[in-house]
């Protein structure tokens, strides 16, 4: 019956106070919004690097160098889901311009290499594994080439067009593209000019549900740094307009935090590797991220409004080392144990909004209630607390300036916490307390703050960074 009688007043708070709140643009696309669901998938970064130990291979590698031993996709793909990552980017082409699938538009392709006599195709084994273990591909292809011949030439944009293509009707659809940015010099020592209007309107046309990774979008924007990291102010929204690709990129710390008052939704993605780089470099096996510091990237990524782009490289055999795939397997033990109960789904906790009592929504991302007049939770007996979590509604658009979160201790003392942006998801830890309640106050915000969940966590010892 209490149950009942407060499910009742949580739907009267909610539609007394939501009635007038209309979405506050820009708003993200359905593409957008599948895509951030995913919040933490895999990249895997394989080709002649591999083999020759290099990070950028000069594009004149022999195709022969290219021959994993034991190639097996479904490896890569048992451990992503082990590791509960949602799925793999894979380096279709990297800046050596070697396909890792036989293109009919470049000679420097699995097809010339020696593995599987030349009859081997990766991208078609990873589609067919991804498949089978319910992840979602997605594919990294390098606008710079520095072997295709055409490149430095208007022809070359064509073959980049023509290879997009392909690879989309082979083996997609994909849940990511991803362009990078980076722009040196081919094999004739030019540089090119890329048609990224051309390229733009080509993936649209053939793969409309696709998420369009590039520094500057169009649906997803690099986060201005390789180490995973988003800033603690993380704006979904990020204004393009004479901003380019690359070089023409605004600065690395606007990528980073986004702006406030931003045109485009174009969400960040942290992209970092498990190893110092992003090719597999045996010397490196011992210096693989521990479960521990992918907690951290996690709690810096996904718990600060962006999503969490991890690379495992695959090893000279083509297969993911057990080194990575311990760290990954840890790193999931530590979300679950972490995130495993919200304290405020405990029977002896109240929660009220606005003075009056409600359920805080799990589950339920089309509700929210307005947080213009604070949240406060109450639990009859003292907890230990060292995190929160806190969401907004996106789809009513990214709100929130500034928060203040306020611990009532079981000392009697209290502690303070300033936050600033929350967006999609904001998991804010600290040092653990013995909390008797809490109160979160939005102190900023663009229009009438929404809150969409609130979670309360004491995550057990030895998971946190020091
Ligand atoms: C960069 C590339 O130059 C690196 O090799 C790597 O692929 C990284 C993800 O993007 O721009």
């Amino acid at each position: 019956m209490k149950k009942l009688l407060l499910a009742c007043l949580a739907a009267c708070v909610v539609q007394a106070n939501a009635q007038d709140v209309k979405p506050l643009p820009p708003l993200p696309s359905p593409r957008q919004q599948e895509w951030a669901d995913l919040e933490f998938y895999l990249f895997a970064h394989f080709g002649p690097n591999t083999f020759t130990d290099l990070e950028w291979g000069k594009g004149t590698e022999h195709e022969e160098v290219f021959n994993p031993s034991q190639l097996d996709c479904r490896q890569w793909c048992r451990i992503a889901k082990a590791a509960g990552a949602k799925g793999i980017i894979i380096t279709a082409k990297h800046h050596d311009g070697f396909c890792l699938w036989p293109s009919k538009y470049s000679k420097h392709t699995v097809r010339e290499s020696k593995w599987k006599d030349g009859k081997g195709d990766v991208l078609k084994e990873l589609n067919e594994a991804c498949k089978e273990y319910g992840l979602k591909m997605g594919v990294y292809l390098s606008p710079w080439d520095r072997n295709h011949p055409t490149y430095g030439t208007e022809a070359y944009n064509e073959v980049f067009i023509n290879m997009m293509k392909e690879v989309v009707s082979r083996y997609g659809p994909y849940f990511e593209f991803w362009w990078d940015g980076a722009n040196g010099e081919g094999p004739n020592g030019k540089k090119q000019e890329y048609d990224w209007k051309k390229f733009q309107e080509t993936i649209r046309a053939i793969a409309p549900k696709t998420a369009v990774f590039s520094d500057i979008g169009p649906d997803i924007r690099w986060v201005g740094n390789e180490k995973g990291v988003a800033g603690a102010t993380n704006w979904s929204l990020l204004d393009t307009a004479g901003f380019k690709r690359g070089h023409g990129a605004p600065e690395n710390d606007t990528l980073n935090q986004g702006n406030v008052y931003g045109k485009n939704w174009i969400q960040a993605e942290c992209d970092v590797s498990i190893r110092p780089g992003w090719f597999y470099h045996k010397e490196e096996d011992a210096k693989v991220k521990t479960p521990q510091q992918l907690f951290d990237l996690y709690l810096k990524s996904v718990g600060r409004n962006a999503a969490l782009l991890l690379n495992v490289p695959p090893d000279r055999r083509g297969l993911f080392t057990e080194y990575d795939s311990a760290a990954l397997v840890g790193f999931k033990q530590m979300r679950d144990k972490a995130f495993a109960h919200s304290l405020l789904a405990d029977k002896t906790t109240s929660v009220q909004v606005a003075g009056k009592p409600t359920q805080l929504l799990a589950d339920n991302k089309p509700t929210y209630v307005v947080a213009d007049k604070g949240i406060w939770l109450a639990f009859t007996n003292a907890v230990r607390v060292n995190c929160i979590q806190l969401e907004e509604p996106v789809q009513m658009g990214q709100r929130v300036q500034s928060f203040k979160i306020e611990l009532q201790l079981a000392s009697g003392e209290k502690k303070t916490i300033d936050g600033t942006t929350i967006g999609r998801k904001r998991i804010l830890t600290f040092s653990a307390e013995t909390v008797k309640s809490i109160t979160i106050n939005i102190t900023g915000s663009k229009a009438t703050p929404l809150i969409s969940e609130v979670k309360v966590f004491d995550i057990p010892d030895g998971i946190l960074l020091k």
